[in-house]
């Protein structure tokens, strides 16, 4: 309901808090915010119609605030540009909190606008009313609580506040909150009303496009700190190194790093989230592998440790540079994290692999040290026979082969099975996985989110119980512009706890863990217009999944006994160990 001018900031607006919503919203435009997540409310009304109005921003929908947040944390991962969520008061701002926990961790640009009462109808009885202020505690980077729009306060101060709260965010990517104070009227009236007089004061910002302020912004990092390098890395170059890379996100960068490799001779055990876990360089099987004792001895002989991202999936790994008694370990992500679980790291550099390596002085190619490549044929070759059969192990190996543009793992099994299985790759595969605060909630929103983001198909591979947790968001995908496809792994319930040392005896693992549920997806496809198929064989698997990845929006349901997985990794790590095969 804003009348625009000719060319500018609109100064005709349908009420005032309309005022302060457009300015908001165009002032995070002009700081590279180009998509708006939004659930319904009255309250957020302002908010609402301003993005709805504003002509270059990109409008995203949900009904479920818990699945919106998630939403949102997949496109600003895909596009890498920090994404606004706008939600009405009271417990739609709490149903964000997983979305924004797991932002922080992995430090991706959220702005939530949660819209919010004026402080004379909190602690009232008033309806909907919560204590918003801070409701994220230490989980945002920034948190404002604004008073509500007030032509006594200069526009210039929303602005500048808005400047500041992305400058941080520039600085420690992650989520931030701005409360947002609206009294009534949250709806348009009669006749607009003429902002110019109070808008005046902001000058050229109105037929501009720059922010107010100036800040630091986009590539400007201020926050990577590369120390004078040449001796330090000399003298730790000059050792036995291995090259680990876990969490990286951009494809590019991860590419840097496998050419580091091949210059030091360094062997390269990528992590399935670094974007380079199936190039051909890669240990691609390393984590089985450890189950070898001669892979393990010769992996050992590495004196230093050079780690590019964290939040590594696989156990055996972490647990082989916890026990390693290294010379040395440096740990390069641009995240000013410890992601040290095991206090290893004696250096860390806050900077991206790019700038890193940039950074390096010049180094002479060495030639491999390592003899890992021939032990790690073995365990390949146990994994290529035993992948051949209708299993988790059989699909998550083929998926790994046949996934084209983005694949989001799931967390429990698919993420420590994807980590494991696979060939290498001559096309790349962009990986994502939420493993910040790893949890089950919001995988498919997150993945829908994603697919927003790219001219590609996206997968996505889930647990049933992750499936549950998230179902409503199937609701989602029917918007979804490219293939997308949800393949669920049913074993009916959670299998990851055979795998985990809960006692066995009594009803514990079954009621209290695993918590079968009996239920199959057929309907929910039925009911959210999704395309369902549900192949009994490997073979049938490959089709159904080849065929999806063509068009429209498929759920394949892949229905397996519940043991099956963890007898599975269990015969597989015993073959690898050299056991004998059990009776
Ligand atoms: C929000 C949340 N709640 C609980 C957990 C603990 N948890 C980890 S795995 C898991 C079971 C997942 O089951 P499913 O999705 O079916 O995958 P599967 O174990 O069969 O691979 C649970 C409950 C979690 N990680 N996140």
């Amino acid at each position: 309901m804003a009348t625009p001018v000719s060319s500018g900031f609109a100064r005709e607006h349908a009420t005032f808090n309309h005022v302060w919503a457009a300015l908001m919203l165009e002032e995070l435009y002009r700081l590279g915010v180009r998509d708006v997540v939004l659930a319904p409310g009255s309250r957020s009304s302002p908010l609402t119609m301003a993005a709805s109005e504003h002509a270059d921003l990109r409008c995203h929908c949900h009904f479920d605030e818990r699945g919106l947040g998630f939403m949102s944390l997949g496109i600003a991962r895909g596009s890498q540009r920090p994404v606004a969520i706008i939600t009405t008061s009271g417990t739609a701002v709490a149903n964000l909190y997983p979305a924004v926990v797991e932002a922080n961790l992995l430090g991706v640009p959220l702005i939530v606008l949660s819209a919010d009462r004026p402080v004379e109808l909190l602690d009232n009885g008033s309806n909907q009313a919560i204590d918003q202020r801070d409701v994220f505690s230490r989980h945002t980077i920034f948190h404002h609580d604004l008073p509500p729009p007030d032509t006594e306060i200069k526009a210039a101060f929303l602005l500048s506040t808005i400047d500041q709260a992305i400058d941080q965010q520039c600085r420690t990517p992650g989520p931030l909150h701005i409360n947002c104070r609206y009294r009534e009227p949250l709806y348009p009236g009669t006749c607009l009303m003429d902002a110019s007089d109070y808008l005046a004061p902001l000058g050229r910002w109105l037929m501009a496009s720059k922010p107010w302020s100036d800040w630091p912004w986009g590539d400007e990092q201020t926050s990577t700190i590369i120390p004078a390098l040449n001796n330090e890395w000399e003298a730790f170059a000059q050792q036995r190194g291995l090259i680990v890379v876990g969490s990286v996100g951009d494809l590019q960068q991860a590419q840097q790093v496998v050419e580091l490799s091949k210059q030091l001779g360094w062997p390269l055990l990528a992590d399935v989230q670094s974007q380079v876990r199936f190039d051909p360089h890669n240990l691609i099987h390393f984590d089985l592998a450890l189950h070898d004792e001669r892979f393990s001895a010769e992996l050992a002989k590495a004196e230093v440790l050079l780690q590019f991202g964290g939040r590594l999936i696989s156990k055996r790994l972490t647990q082989f540079i916890a026990q390693q008694p290294w010379q040395d370990v440096w740990l390069v992500d641009p995240l000013p994290q410890r992601l040290d679980p095991d206090y290893c790291v004696k250096r860390r550099l806050i900077a991206s692999p790019a700038d890193f390596i940039a950074a390096l002085p010049a180094h002479s190619e060495q030639s491999p040290w390592h003899q890992l490549d021939s032990l790690q044929r073995r365990t390949s070759q146990l994994v290529e026979d035993r992948c051949t059969t209708f299993s988790e192990l059989g699909v998550c190996h083929q998926l790994a082969q046949l996934a084209e543009g983005q694949l989001f793992i799931g967390n429990s099994l698919p993420a420590r099975l994807m980590n494991m299985l696979g060939t290498h790759r001559q096309t790349p595969l962009q990986v994502f996985a939420n493993r910040g605060a790893s949890g089950i909630d919001g995988l498919i929103a997150t993945a829908y989110g994603i697919s927003c983001t790219c001219s590609q198909p996206t997968t996505i591979v889930l647990g049933d119980t992750s499936a549950l947790h998230d179902l409503n968001s199937l609701a989602l995908l029917k918007q979804a512009t490219q293939p997308l496809v949800v393949v669920i792994l049913n074993n009916d319930g959670g299998s990851i706890f055979h795998m985990l040392p809960v006692p066995k005896e009594g009803e514990l693992l079954e009621r209290y863990y695993r918590q079968p549920h009996g239920l199959g997806f057929e309907h929910a496809a039925k009911m959210f217009g999704l395309g369902y198929a549900a192949p009994s064989s490997l073979e049938a698997f490959m089709a159904a999944y080849t065929q999806a990845l063509e068009v429209g929006v498929t759920l394949i349901e892949v229905n397996v006994p519940h043991q099956q997985v963890a007898d599975d990794l269990k015969a597989l790590g015993a073959a690898i160990r050299g056991e004998p095969r059990e009776p």
